[in-house]
C-alpha cells in the first residue's frame, strides 16, 4: 500500500525535511496555512492518535514542542498552533501532527471548527461523566 508520508520518511519522495530523527521526520506542509508549516510523522507507519504506542508518544509530542519552539526561536513566530486531524478531516493517513506558525493578526480566526455551546449546565455534566467513564476504561 503507498503512502506519500511513508515515502517522504524513506526519502523516496522529496520534502524540504527541518528534523530528521530515528523515529520522527518533521517536513514542511506542501499547502501551509502559514509559511513554516511543519508537518511531523512518525516514520512508522501509523494510521491514527489511537495507533500511537507508549514509547512513541512522547517522542513525538517531544518533537512538536521542539518544532513549536524554533517556529517561534528560526522563523519570528509569537507562537503556534499545534493539532492533529484524526481520520474526520485527515486526507492522509499516516499520523501527522501540525505545527503551524502564529501571530497576533495574522488572520486565523477560530481556526477550522465553529464553536457550539452547552444546552446548561446538566448536559454539560453529562458529557463529562461519559468521558470520565470511557477514560476509566482499562
Ligand atoms: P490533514 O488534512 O490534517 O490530513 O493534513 C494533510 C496535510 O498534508 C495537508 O495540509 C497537505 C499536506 N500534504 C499532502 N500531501 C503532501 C506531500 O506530498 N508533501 C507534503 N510536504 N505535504 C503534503
Amino acid at each position: 500500500m503507498s503512502c506519500v508520508f511513508c515515502d517522504i520518511a524513506t526519502g523516496s519522495s522529496p520534502a524540504q525535511v527541518v528534523l530528521d530523527e530515528p523515529d520522527v521526520v518533521g517536513f514542511l506542509d506542501v499547502r501551509p496555512v502559514f509559511k513554516g508549516h511543519v508537518l511531523l510523522a512518525p516514520r512508522a507507519h501509523v494510521a491514527t492518535l489511537l495507533d500511537v504506542s507508549a514509547d512513541l508518544m512522547p517522542v513525538l509530542m517531544g518533537a512538536a514542542q521542539r518544532v513549536a519552539g524554533a517556529v517561534v526561536e528560526g522563523l519570528g513566530a509569537q507562537g503556534s498552533f499545534v493539532a492533529m486531524n484524526n481520520v474526520v478531516s485527515q486526507s492522509v493517513p499516516h499520523l501527522h501532527v501540525h505545527v503551524v506558525p502564529r501571530t497576533k493578526g495574522d488572520g486565523l480566526r477560530g481556526f477550522f471548527w465553529p464553536r457550539t455551546r452547552y444546552a446548561d449546565d446538566a448536559e454539560a455534566a453529562q458529557y463529562a461523566a461519559r468521558l470520565r467513564s470511557a477514560l476509566a476504561q482499562p
